[in-house]
């Protein structure tokens, strides 16, 4: 059976559609909402038809969908509540058409935009479909492995979409934001695009760097300050993160910034001596706090500097006691400062131990997330979940332990390139 999908601005348009374009011997699978209608938008509905493929010309038949025994003219569309993730990637997707400039009418398979002028003799464009089609077939068998799994989108997603769906699914990503993406390009990515997998490849890729959220790095205007406090578990790289970051304000930028660092991981004498080293190394100003009242002063001591940047003891995302001591501090603080908490969180382990992790210290209201050891890991589907999923930008990656090189401000691009085509130190 061939499962195809139409849209419209009610049900009905939707199924208008479809018995246009196949008449009425299709099944009604289901009906969704896939876009609530809001101020200056339309709803958008899509229906799910089946057909049997050597039906497609109106011959009549039967199937086992309880709902589509009747033919389609029969049907009444079902209302089903569609899940919040499809209303953004429905936003995000119909934006790309414009963004990668993809409804380009002189847009060419597998290549960049052509001008008409551009001659090219049609035994030339046939041989060089007919190559993209066999490199797609290779692909598809190269990807065999994917269909025994069996996703429940499988059957509706065409073979020039395989190797994407395959290399989304096995970077980590949610699967369900896999599928909303899925879906949504299938049904808003220009028709002429789905038969190829270099441009349905390219036009994924846009799709999901629309959707990372990323907080560009700023410097302190004239007479301001910035505060900037790493939280997260044990060990995921907060420290050396600290001395990447105050060496790169105080000599890696166009200018030099005042850099003064603050330690609250008070509890171990090995956390404060590793980066009272890093202070000494860069001759930096630090301020070690024991308890939440010690906090503002600590602030005020180091009102000279440009950056203050706080060192916090790691703790583990359970241990609410822990988050509840950094909480404290943070209430403490009566300076004018405001505090931008930075949750760090190693790209090694899978989305739902960073969404437990991020959930137990969104307490501290975290304002970004920076990502570290990008080079322990492979798939990074994980990481563009989290970040897609909290809508929380993220703000660094940490790619390695070496002080200070080993820091990359974060991009969509970068991250995207990491989750299609894997981390590569030459690229940073
Ligand atoms: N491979 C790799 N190792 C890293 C990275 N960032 C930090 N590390 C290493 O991870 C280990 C722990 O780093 P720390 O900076 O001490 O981690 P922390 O979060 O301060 O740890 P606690 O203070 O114990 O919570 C060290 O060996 C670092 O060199 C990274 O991006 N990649
Ligand atoms: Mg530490």
């Amino acid at each position: 059976m061939k499962i195809l999908t139409f849209t419209g601005r009610t049900p009905s348009e939707a199924l208008k559609k479809a018995k246009l374009a196949i008449g009425d011997d299709g099944m009604l699978i289901e009906t969704r909402e896939v876009q609530k209608k809001a101020l200056g938008r339309e709803a958008l509905y899509e229906i799910v038809i089946g057909i049997e493929e050597n039906q497609q010309n109106n011959t009549t038949k039967h199937n086992t969908y309880t709902n589509s025994s009747k033919p389609l003219n029969k049907q009444k569309p079902i209302m089903k509540e569609s899940e919040e993730v499809l209303f953004d990637i429905s936003n995000a997707a119909k934006q790309i058409s414009k963004i990668a400039d993809v409804t380009d009418p002189f847009y060419e398979y597998g290549r960049e935009k052509s001008t008409p002028s551009t001659y090219e003799p049609k035994e030339l464009k046939d041989i060089k479909s007919e190559i993209a089609k066999l490199g797609d077939k290779v692909k598809i068998i190269q990807n065999m492995f994917w269909d025994e799994k069996a996703p429940d989108m499988q059957s509706s997603i065409p073979s020039e979409f395989a190797e994407i769906y395959r290399l989304a699914s096995q970077s980590g990503m949610n699967k369900d934001h896999l599928d909303g993406i899925m879906r949504m390009t299938l049904e808003l990515m220009p028709f002429k695009m789905k038969e190829n997998s270099a441009t349905v490849k390219r036009y994924f890729q846009t799709l999901l760097r629309k959707m990372v959220p990323i907080r560009l790095e700023t410097v302190p205007s004239v007479g301001n300050k910035k505060v900037i406090m790493l939280v997260g578990p044990t060990g995921v790289g907060k420290t050396t993160s600290i001395a990447k970051l105050a060496a790169r304000y105080s000599f890696l930028m166009q200018k030099k910034y005042k850099v003064g660092l603050v330690v609250l991981d008070t509890y171990r004498i090995g956390a404060v001596e590793q980066l009272m080293q890093y202070a000494r190394m860069m001759k930096l100003g630090i301020e070690t706090v024991v308890d939440p009242p010690e906090f503002a002063s600590a602030l005020n001591s180091l009102r000279y500097c440009d950056y203050i940047l706080i060192d916090t003891m790691g703790s583990s995302p359970y241990d609410k006691g822990k988050i509840e001591k950094i909480y404290e501090c943070l209430d403490a603080n009566d300076t004018e400062f405001s505090v931008d908490v930075v949750l760090v969180m190693p790209s090694s382990i899978k989305y739902e131990d960073l969404k437990v992790t991020y959930d137990n210290f969104d307490s501290l209201n975290v304002d970004t997330i920076m990502f570290t050891k990008l080079d322990e890991t492979r798939g990074f589907g994980n990481i563009f979940s989290l970040a897609y999923e909290t809508k929380k930008p993220i703000s660094y990656f940490s790619v390695g332990q070496e002080v200070p090189e080993d820091l990359v401000c974060a991009s969509s691009d970068f991250l995207v390139e990491c989750l299609l085509n894997g981390f590569n130190r030459s690229k940073v």
